[in-house]
């Protein structure tokens, strides 16, 4: 007899996740993902089940199974139900090692940027999530107006990389207190990422490769601040 897998395995599959999303019920999706946490780590989650799903929509979108409406309709009730399955503290986080999350220009595919957002949240970050197609120039501005421990970018596809490099040398320019923040690279178009840019700390293929350098950085965060006695404040440069 075949295992049939658990109840979370079965509502929360990237074909269901797919089409409910694909329907616009993000309502539904939502909970077939809270179904799916209870039984398995947020990165883990995010890495199979919502990137496979929407794997599944891009194939649908390029086959013409589905719609352009459709896929559009996939990743606005993506975003939807993300948003409803947040970590419940990070809301109200007002300390803690800061990381921005952007996209460089003429990048629009951010729901990797969505998914990490909460997955370090999870470990105690808080998250400034600037989306898609951030200006180089503009991201060191940002990031040079405040104190930050972290930058993340994303990349999807080929073109952008040139982008992305252009972005990641632009933040040899950014100069803070506490020396350069950790700079990660992620997304599917890592894979045209060779030779590794210098002033990259972590190249990622998941959000799974990525949760122990942030829980490592945050702690060593934690600990200098309870040394300097100010755990309690950030934000602000
Ligand atoms: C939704 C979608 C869009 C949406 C994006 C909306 C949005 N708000 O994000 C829109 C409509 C904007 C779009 C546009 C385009 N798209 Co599109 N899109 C997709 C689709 C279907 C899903 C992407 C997605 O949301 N994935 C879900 C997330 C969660 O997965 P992910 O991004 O890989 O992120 C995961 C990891 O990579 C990681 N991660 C991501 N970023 C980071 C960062 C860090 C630091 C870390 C640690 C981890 C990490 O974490 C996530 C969880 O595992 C894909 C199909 C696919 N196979 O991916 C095509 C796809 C990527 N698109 C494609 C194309 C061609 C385009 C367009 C050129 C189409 C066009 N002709 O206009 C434009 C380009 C726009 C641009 N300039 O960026 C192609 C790319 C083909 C290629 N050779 O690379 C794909 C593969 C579809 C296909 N099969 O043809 N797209």
């Amino acid at each position: 007899m075949t295992d049939p897998g658990s109840i979370a395995d079965q509502v929360a599959s990237p074909e269901l996740v797919a089409s409910l999303l694909a329907d616009g019920d993000d309502d539904l999706a939502a909970w077939a993902l809270e179904q799916a946490l209870e039984e398995r780590g947020r990165a883990a989650v995010f890495d199979d089940v919502v990137r496979g799903a929407m794997e599944l929509v891009g194939e649908r979108w390029e086959t013409q199974q589905w719609t352009i409406s459709e896929e559009h309709l996939a990743s606005v009730a993506l975003a939807a139900a993300l948003a409803r399955i947040r970590p419940a503290e990070a809301a109200e986080r007002r300390a803690g090692p800061v990381a921005v999350l952007a996209a460089p220009t003429g990048e629009h595919h951010v729901a990797g940027l969505a998914c990490l957002a909460q997955v370090l949240e999870e470990s105690g970050w808080q998250v400034d999530n600037l989306g898609a197609n951030v200006p180089a120039d503009d991201l060191v501005r940002f990031a040079a107006s405040r104190s930050v421990d972290l930058i993340a970018l994303t990349v999807a596809t080929e073109p952008r990389i040139n982008a992305l490099r252009a972005t990641i040398a632009a933040l040899d320019a950014l100069e803070q207190p506490a020396g350069r923040p950790h700079v990660i690279v992620g997304g599917r178009g890592v894979r045209w990422l060779a030779p590794a840019p210098d002033g990259v700390d972590l190249i990622a293929r998941s959000l799974e490769d990525v949760q122990g350098f942030a829980r490592t950085l945050a702690g060593a965060w934690w600990t200098e601040a309870k040394a300097r006695g100010d755990a309690g404040s950030q934000r602000s440069a």
